[in-house]
Protein backbone atom coordinates (compact mmCIF):
# COMPACT_ATOMS: atom_id res chain seq x y z
CA UNK A 1 0.00 0.00 0.00
CA UNK A 2 1.69 3.63 -1.20
CA UNK A 3 1.06 6.53 1.27
CA UNK A 4 1.03 10.12 0.00
CA UNK A 5 1.12 13.30 1.94
CA UNK A 6 -2.23 14.97 -0.11
CA UNK A 7 -2.32 18.48 1.96
CA UNK A 8 -0.62 20.87 4.60
CA UNK A 9 -1.00 23.77 6.85
CA UNK A 10 0.18 26.52 8.58
CA UNK A 11 -0.26 28.77 11.43
CA UNK A 12 1.79 31.74 12.94
CA UNK A 13 1.22 34.36 15.07
CA UNK A 14 0.61 37.64 14.05
CA UNK A 15 3.46 39.22 16.39
CA UNK A 16 6.91 39.16 15.74
CA UNK A 17 10.14 40.37 16.86
CA UNK A 18 13.36 41.53 14.50
CA UNK A 19 16.46 41.01 15.31
CA UNK A 20 16.97 44.61 16.12
CA UNK A 21 14.30 44.64 18.63
CA UNK A 22 15.31 41.37 20.52
CA UNK A 23 18.93 42.51 20.89
CA UNK A 24 17.68 45.90 22.20
CA UNK A 25 15.69 43.77 24.92
CA UNK A 26 19.04 41.36 25.92
CA UNK A 27 21.20 44.49 25.77
CA UNK A 28 19.31 46.58 27.92
CA UNK A 29 18.52 43.57 30.58
CA UNK A 30 22.55 43.11 30.24
CA UNK A 31 23.00 46.59 31.64
CA UNK A 32 20.97 46.28 34.23
CA UNK A 33 22.47 43.28 35.13
CA UNK A 34 25.71 44.65 35.02
CA UNK A 35 24.90 47.58 36.93
CA UNK A 36 22.95 46.10 39.24
CA UNK A 37 25.81 43.15 40.18
CA UNK A 38 28.86 46.37 40.11
CA UNK A 39 30.15 45.59 42.96
CA UNK A 40 30.47 41.48 42.69
CA UNK A 41 32.14 42.25 38.64
CA UNK A 42 34.70 44.72 39.97
CA UNK A 43 35.44 42.33 42.92
CA UNK A 44 36.01 39.55 40.26
CA UNK A 45 33.52 37.40 41.93
CA UNK A 46 31.03 37.86 39.41
CA UNK A 47 32.06 37.82 35.32
CA UNK A 48 29.93 40.41 33.30
CA UNK A 49 27.00 39.86 30.97
CA UNK A 50 28.27 40.25 27.33
CA UNK A 51 25.97 42.75 24.92
CA UNK A 52 24.18 40.45 22.21
CA UNK A 53 24.56 41.84 18.42
CA UNK A 54 22.12 41.82 15.53
CA UNK A 55 25.35 41.30 12.96
CA UNK A 56 26.32 38.20 14.69
CA UNK A 57 23.13 36.68 14.48
CA UNK A 58 22.65 36.91 11.13
CA UNK A 59 26.31 35.79 10.49
CA UNK A 60 26.23 33.03 12.87
CA UNK A 61 22.53 31.87 12.09
CA UNK A 62 21.22 33.14 9.15
CA UNK A 63 18.05 34.30 10.93
CA UNK A 64 16.68 37.96 10.68
CA UNK A 65 13.36 38.09 12.07
CA UNK A 66 10.73 35.72 13.66
CA UNK A 67 7.03 34.89 14.81
CA UNK A 68 6.33 34.83 18.11
CA UNK A 69 3.10 34.18 20.61
CA UNK A 70 3.60 37.30 22.98
CA UNK A 71 6.61 40.15 21.51
CA UNK A 72 5.18 42.32 24.50
CA UNK A 73 6.27 39.98 27.55
CA UNK A 74 9.07 38.48 25.45
CA UNK A 75 10.89 41.61 25.15
CA UNK A 76 9.87 43.28 28.76
CA UNK A 77 12.93 43.68 30.13
CA UNK A 78 11.32 43.34 33.68
CA UNK A 79 9.79 39.75 32.60
CA UNK A 80 11.45 38.56 29.01
CA UNK A 81 8.45 35.25 29.05
CA UNK A 82 5.93 35.20 26.96
CA UNK A 83 2.61 36.12 28.78
CA UNK A 84 0.28 33.10 27.77
CA UNK A 85 -3.18 33.57 30.03
CA UNK A 86 -4.09 30.07 31.27
CA UNK A 87 -7.87 28.55 29.93
CA UNK A 88 -10.07 26.90 31.52
CA UNK A 89 -10.53 23.34 31.11
CA UNK A 90 -13.69 23.60 29.26
CA UNK A 91 -12.21 25.93 26.67
CA UNK A 92 -9.60 24.61 23.59
CA UNK A 93 -6.38 24.78 24.81
CA UNK A 94 -3.93 27.02 22.64
CA UNK A 95 -1.78 24.15 21.01
CA UNK A 96 -5.10 22.62 19.92
CA UNK A 97 -6.48 25.68 18.15
CA UNK A 98 -3.03 26.27 16.40
CA UNK A 99 -3.05 22.51 15.52
CA UNK A 100 -6.68 22.94 14.35
CA UNK A 101 -6.06 26.08 12.33
CA UNK A 102 -3.24 24.40 10.47
CA UNK A 103 -4.85 21.04 10.43
CA UNK A 104 -7.96 22.86 8.53
CA UNK A 105 -5.85 24.05 6.12
CA UNK A 106 -4.17 20.73 5.05
CA UNK A 107 -7.82 19.00 5.08
CA UNK A 108 -9.04 21.50 2.43
CA UNK A 109 -5.70 21.29 0.47
CA UNK A 110 -6.51 17.82 0.05
CA UNK A 111 -10.38 18.32 -0.26
CA UNK A 112 -11.32 16.17 2.86
CA UNK A 113 -13.58 17.14 5.64
CA UNK A 114 -12.67 15.87 9.08
CA UNK A 115 -14.95 13.08 9.08
CA UNK A 116 -12.47 11.62 6.37
CA UNK A 117 -9.59 11.54 8.95
CA UNK A 118 -8.99 8.16 11.12
CA UNK A 119 -6.05 8.89 13.36
CA UNK A 120 -3.98 12.09 14.57
CA UNK A 121 -0.97 12.30 15.91
CA UNK A 122 0.08 15.44 17.88
CA UNK A 123 4.34 15.55 17.46
CA UNK A 124 6.14 18.62 18.76
CA UNK A 125 9.03 18.96 21.21
CA UNK A 126 7.45 20.57 23.87
CA UNK A 127 3.62 19.34 24.92
CA UNK A 128 1.10 22.00 26.53
CA UNK A 129 0.38 18.96 29.11
CA UNK A 130 0.98 15.41 29.67
CA UNK A 131 -2.36 14.70 29.36
CA UNK A 132 -5.33 14.09 27.83
CA UNK A 133 -3.47 13.78 24.79
CA UNK A 134 -3.20 16.97 22.28
CA UNK A 135 -3.99 14.80 19.80
CA UNK A 136 -7.51 13.85 20.93
CA UNK A 137 -8.21 17.35 22.26
CA UNK A 138 -7.78 17.76 18.09
CA UNK A 139 -9.08 15.05 17.16
CA UNK A 140 -12.38 15.95 18.91
CA UNK A 141 -12.43 19.75 17.90
CA UNK A 142 -12.16 18.84 14.46
CA UNK A 143 -14.89 16.04 14.20
CA UNK A 144 -12.38 13.85 13.51
CA UNK A 145 -12.68 9.75 14.53
CA UNK A 146 -10.60 6.97 14.84
CA UNK A 147 -7.93 7.46 17.58
CA UNK A 148 -5.06 10.35 18.58
CA UNK A 149 -1.76 10.42 20.32
CA UNK A 150 1.05 12.28 21.10
CA UNK A 151 4.55 12.07 20.61
CA UNK A 152 8.20 14.58 21.13
CA UNK A 153 10.94 13.96 19.25
CA UNK A 154 12.24 17.72 19.38
CA UNK A 155 13.10 18.72 15.85
CA UNK A 156 12.28 15.48 14.08
CA UNK A 157 8.58 15.76 15.79
CA UNK A 158 7.08 16.15 11.96
CA UNK A 159 9.12 13.85 10.20
CA UNK A 160 8.95 10.47 13.04
CA UNK A 161 5.26 11.33 12.88
CA UNK A 162 5.17 11.17 9.35
CA UNK A 163 7.02 7.83 9.29
CA UNK A 164 4.56 7.00 12.15
CA UNK A 165 1.33 7.93 10.08
CA UNK A 166 2.82 6.13 6.92
CA UNK A 167 3.01 3.05 8.70
CA UNK A 168 -0.24 3.07 10.14
CA UNK A 169 -1.56 3.91 6.28
CA UNK A 170 0.74 1.25 4.69
CA UNK A 171 -0.40 -1.57 7.71
CA UNK A 172 -4.68 -0.26 6.62
CA UNK A 173 -4.97 0.63 10.50
CA UNK A 174 -6.30 4.14 9.13
CA UNK A 175 -6.79 5.46 5.27
CA UNK A 176 -6.18 9.81 6.40
CA UNK A 177 -3.80 10.17 9.06
CA UNK A 178 -3.69 13.74 10.22
CA UNK A 179 -0.28 14.96 11.82
CA UNK A 180 -0.45 18.43 13.69
CA UNK A 181 3.28 20.00 14.72
CA UNK A 182 2.55 22.82 17.26
CA UNK A 183 6.06 24.29 17.97
CA UNK A 184 5.03 27.19 20.34
CA UNK A 185 9.23 27.49 21.47
CA UNK A 186 9.08 30.65 22.60
CA UNK A 187 7.68 29.09 25.93
CA UNK A 188 10.75 27.30 26.49
CA UNK A 189 13.32 29.56 25.17
CA UNK A 190 15.39 31.77 27.76
CA UNK A 191 15.14 35.37 26.55
CA UNK A 192 18.06 36.53 29.11
CA UNK A 193 20.42 33.79 27.26
CA UNK A 194 23.03 35.60 24.80
CA UNK A 195 23.48 32.07 23.45
CA UNK A 196 20.08 30.74 22.77
CA UNK A 197 17.29 34.02 22.52
CA UNK A 198 17.76 34.75 19.08
CA UNK A 199 17.31 31.35 17.81
CA UNK A 200 13.24 30.32 18.23
CA UNK A 201 9.85 30.89 16.72
CA UNK A 202 6.85 30.39 17.09
CA UNK A 203 4.31 28.15 14.16
CA UNK A 204 1.91 24.83 13.54
CA UNK A 205 2.25 23.41 11.29
CA UNK A 206 -0.15 19.96 9.66
CA UNK A 207 0.00 17.23 7.23
CA UNK A 208 -2.45 15.03 5.67
CA UNK A 209 -0.80 11.20 5.40
CA UNK A 210 -3.11 9.34 3.50
CA UNK A 211 -3.48 5.71 1.25
CA UNK A 212 -2.71 7.10 -2.48
CA UNK A 213 -6.16 5.49 -3.25
CA UNK A 214 -7.50 7.98 -1.90
CA UNK A 215 -5.94 10.92 -2.32
CA UNK A 216 -5.99 13.15 -4.73
CA UNK A 217 -4.05 14.01 -8.24
CA UNK A 218 -0.75 16.59 -7.20
CA UNK A 219 -0.40 14.35 -4.08
CA UNK A 220 2.99 13.68 -3.07
CA UNK A 221 3.74 9.72 -2.90
CA UNK A 222 6.35 8.99 -0.24
CA UNK A 223 8.88 6.87 -1.83
CA UNK A 224 11.01 5.73 1.24
CA UNK A 225 11.64 7.32 4.95
CA UNK A 226 14.56 6.65 7.01
CA UNK A 227 15.13 7.90 10.78
CA UNK A 228 17.88 7.86 12.75
CA UNK A 229 18.68 8.72 16.31
CA UNK A 230 21.93 9.16 18.52
CA UNK A 231 22.26 10.38 22.19
CA UNK A 232 23.71 13.47 22.75
CA UNK A 233 23.96 16.14 25.51
CA UNK A 234 24.53 19.14 23.39
CA UNK A 235 21.06 20.26 22.99
CA UNK A 236 18.84 19.44 26.03
CA UNK A 237 15.66 20.72 28.49
CA UNK A 238 15.60 19.44 31.74
CA UNK A 239 12.08 20.43 32.37
CA UNK A 240 9.61 17.45 33.57
CA UNK A 241 6.95 16.65 36.04
CA UNK A 242 9.59 15.30 38.29
CA UNK A 243 10.98 18.58 38.68
CA UNK A 244 8.49 19.80 41.54
CA UNK A 245 9.94 16.74 43.75
CA UNK A 246 13.21 19.49 44.06
CA UNK A 247 12.56 23.35 44.75
CA UNK A 248 16.18 24.02 45.02
CA UNK A 249 17.03 22.99 40.90
CA UNK A 250 12.89 23.42 39.60
CA UNK A 251 12.98 26.60 38.26
CA UNK A 252 17.13 26.77 37.45
CA UNK A 253 17.81 27.90 33.58
CA UNK A 254 18.47 24.09 32.44
CA UNK A 255 14.43 23.60 32.72
CA UNK A 256 14.43 25.73 29.38
CA UNK A 257 16.56 25.04 26.21
CA UNK A 258 20.19 24.91 26.77
CA UNK A 259 22.48 23.79 23.61
CA UNK A 260 26.24 23.70 22.74
CA UNK A 261 25.51 24.85 19.51
CA UNK A 262 29.01 24.88 17.68
CA UNK A 263 29.46 20.95 18.96
CA UNK A 264 25.59 20.21 17.44
CA UNK A 265 26.77 22.10 14.03
CA UNK A 266 29.69 19.93 13.63
CA UNK A 267 28.36 16.75 14.93
CA UNK A 268 25.11 17.08 13.49
CA UNK A 269 26.12 18.29 9.19
CA UNK A 270 28.33 14.77 8.97
CA UNK A 271 25.57 12.65 10.14
CA UNK A 272 22.72 14.10 8.15
CA UNK A 273 24.45 14.10 5.08
CA UNK A 274 25.68 10.72 5.23
CA UNK A 275 22.15 9.46 6.20
CA UNK A 276 20.67 10.83 2.84
CA UNK A 277 23.38 9.53 0.81
CA UNK A 278 23.10 6.28 2.01
CA UNK A 279 18.83 6.28 2.05
CA UNK A 280 19.02 7.83 -1.64
CA UNK A 281 21.76 4.80 -2.86
CA UNK A 282 18.98 2.31 -0.81
CA UNK A 283 16.18 3.77 -3.49
CA UNK A 284 18.25 3.77 -6.02
CA UNK A 285 18.30 7.39 -6.51
CA UNK A 286 20.96 10.08 -7.56
CA UNK A 287 21.57 13.34 -5.47
CA UNK A 288 20.39 14.80 -9.04
CA UNK A 289 17.14 13.46 -9.41
CA UNK A 290 16.27 15.47 -6.14
CA UNK A 291 14.61 18.46 -7.58
CA UNK A 292 14.48 19.93 -3.98
CA UNK A 293 15.55 19.85 -0.87
CA UNK A 294 13.37 21.05 2.45
CA UNK A 295 15.86 21.08 4.99
CA UNK A 296 15.08 21.91 8.93
CA UNK A 297 15.68 25.03 9.48
CA UNK A 298 18.29 25.94 12.44
CA UNK A 299 21.11 27.47 10.75
CA UNK A 300 21.60 28.86 6.88
CA UNK A 301 25.22 27.64 7.38
CA UNK A 302 24.63 24.77 8.34
CA UNK A 303 21.99 23.89 5.48
CA UNK A 304 24.19 25.11 3.22
CA UNK A 305 26.73 22.61 4.15
CA UNK A 306 24.49 19.78 3.81
CA UNK A 307 22.89 20.39 0.90
CA UNK A 308 26.76 20.63 -0.59
CA UNK A 309 27.55 17.18 0.68
CA UNK A 310 24.37 15.87 -0.82
CA UNK A 311 24.13 17.79 -3.84
CA UNK A 312 28.01 18.21 -4.77
CA UNK A 313 27.68 21.95 -5.51
CA UNK A 314 25.97 24.73 -4.06
CA UNK A 315 22.80 24.85 -3.55
CA UNK A 316 20.06 27.96 -4.83
CA UNK A 317 17.63 29.14 -2.74
CA UNK A 318 15.46 27.12 -5.42
CA UNK A 319 16.72 23.98 -4.67
CA UNK A 320 17.27 24.28 -0.83
CA UNK A 321 14.46 27.17 -0.07
CA UNK A 322 14.83 28.90 3.29
CA UNK A 323 12.74 30.16 5.42
CA UNK A 324 14.33 30.74 8.91
CA UNK A 325 15.70 34.38 7.61
CA UNK A 326 11.78 34.85 8.24
CA UNK A 327 10.65 32.32 10.62
CA UNK A 328 13.77 31.07 12.58
CA UNK A 329 14.04 27.81 13.92
CA UNK A 330 10.46 26.19 14.39
CA UNK A 331 11.84 22.89 16.12
CA UNK A 332 9.98 20.38 13.87
CA UNK A 333 8.02 22.64 11.85
CA UNK A 334 10.57 24.01 9.75
CA UNK A 335 11.10 21.41 6.91
CA UNK A 336 7.42 21.43 6.59
CA UNK A 337 6.95 25.78 6.87
CA UNK A 338 9.89 25.18 3.65
CA UNK A 339 7.80 22.62 1.90
CA UNK A 340 4.70 24.15 2.15
CA UNK A 341 5.59 27.51 1.31
CA UNK A 342 8.30 26.19 -1.46
CA UNK A 343 6.55 22.87 -3.37
CA UNK A 344 3.34 24.05 -5.48
CA UNK A 345 5.67 24.96 -8.44
CA UNK A 346 7.47 21.30 -8.76
CA UNK A 347 5.60 19.20 -11.64
CA UNK A 348 4.41 15.65 -11.77
CA UNK A 349 7.32 12.94 -11.11
CA UNK A 350 9.54 14.96 -9.52
CA UNK A 351 11.07 14.38 -6.74
CA UNK A 352 12.21 15.87 -3.33
CA UNK A 353 13.66 15.67 0.33
CA UNK A 354 12.19 16.46 3.39
CA UNK A 355 14.68 16.37 6.48
CA UNK A 356 14.46 17.01 10.05
CA UNK A 357 17.77 16.82 12.55
CA UNK A 358 17.64 18.16 15.99
CA UNK A 359 18.00 17.32 19.37
CA UNK A 360 18.46 13.55 20.56
CA UNK A 361 20.45 14.06 18.21
CA UNK A 362 17.72 12.55 15.95
CA UNK A 363 17.34 12.97 12.17
CA UNK A 364 14.31 12.07 9.79
CA UNK A 365 14.46 11.68 6.04
CA UNK A 366 10.95 11.58 3.40
CA UNK A 367 11.92 11.01 0.23
CA UNK A 368 8.44 12.25 -1.71
CA UNK A 369 7.36 12.23 -5.60
CA UNK A 370 5.20 14.47 -6.89
CA UNK A 371 2.22 12.50 -8.45
N1 LIG B 1 25.72 37.95 20.13
C1 LIG B 1 27.06 38.17 20.00
N2 LIG B 1 27.98 37.23 20.21
C2 LIG B 1 27.56 36.00 20.59
C3 LIG B 1 26.19 35.70 20.76
C4 LIG B 1 25.25 36.74 20.53
N3 LIG B 1 23.94 36.54 20.66
N4 LIG B 1 26.07 34.42 21.13
C5 LIG B 1 27.30 33.91 21.20
N5 LIG B 1 28.23 34.87 20.87
C6 LIG B 1 29.69 34.76 20.86
C7 LIG B 1 30.18 33.54 21.64
O1 LIG B 1 30.28 33.83 23.00
C8 LIG B 1 31.53 33.29 20.98
O2 LIG B 1 32.47 34.17 21.52
P1 LIG B 1 34.01 33.67 21.74
O3 LIG B 1 34.51 33.35 20.35
O4 LIG B 1 34.65 34.87 22.35
O5 LIG B 1 33.93 32.46 22.62
C9 LIG B 1 31.31 33.70 19.53
O6 LIG B 1 30.14 34.55 19.52
C10 LIG B 1 31.06 32.51 18.62
O7 LIG B 1 30.05 31.67 19.24
P2 LIG B 1 29.66 30.26 18.70
O8 LIG B 1 30.90 29.46 18.41
O9 LIG B 1 28.63 29.67 19.62
O10 LIG B 1 28.97 30.70 17.31
P3 LIG B 1 28.53 29.81 16.12
O11 LIG B 1 29.10 30.38 14.89
O12 LIG B 1 28.69 28.36 16.38
O13 LIG B 1 26.94 30.12 16.07
C11 LIG B 1 24.87 29.00 16.61
C12 LIG B 1 26.09 29.77 17.14
C13 LIG B 1 24.08 29.98 15.72
C14 LIG B 1 24.02 28.56 17.78
C15 LIG B 1 25.33 27.82 15.75
O14 LIG B 1 26.34 27.10 16.41
C16 LIG B 1 24.20 26.87 15.42
O15 LIG B 1 23.18 27.24 14.86
N6 LIG B 1 24.40 25.57 15.69
C17 LIG B 1 23.45 24.53 15.37
C18 LIG B 1 22.41 24.49 16.42
C19 LIG B 1 21.30 23.59 16.04
O16 LIG B 1 21.09 23.20 14.92
N7 LIG B 1 20.51 23.26 17.01
C20 LIG B 1 19.38 22.48 16.81
C21 LIG B 1 18.44 22.98 17.83
S1 LIG B 1 16.85 22.59 17.40
C22 LIG B 1 16.34 21.32 18.46
O17 LIG B 1 16.49 20.18 18.19
C23 LIG B 1 15.73 21.74 19.71
C24 LIG B 1 14.25 21.49 19.71
C25 LIG B 1 13.61 22.15 20.86
C26 LIG B 1 12.87 23.36 20.43
C27 LIG B 1 12.26 24.09 21.57
C28 LIG B 1 13.14 25.18 22.03
C29 LIG B 1 12.57 26.30 22.72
Amino acid sequence: MTAVISGTGLWRPSDSITNDELVASFNAYVERYNAEHAADIAAGVLEPLQPSSAEFIVKASGIKHRYVLDKKGSLDVERMVPRIPERPNEQLSLMAEVSVTAAKQALEQAGRDAQDVDAVICSCSSLQRPYPALAIEVQNALGAGGFGYDMNVACSSATFAIQNATDIVRAGHARSVLVVNPELTTGHLNFRDRETHFIFGDAAVAILIENAEVAPKGAWKILGTKLQTRFSNNIRNNFGFLNRGDEQFRDMPDKLITQQGRKVFKEVVPMVSEIVLQQLAELKLKPSDLRRMWLHQANSNMNRLIAERVLGHEASQDEAPTVLDEYGNTAGAGSIIAFHLHSSDLKSGDRGLICSFGAGYSVGAIFVQKT
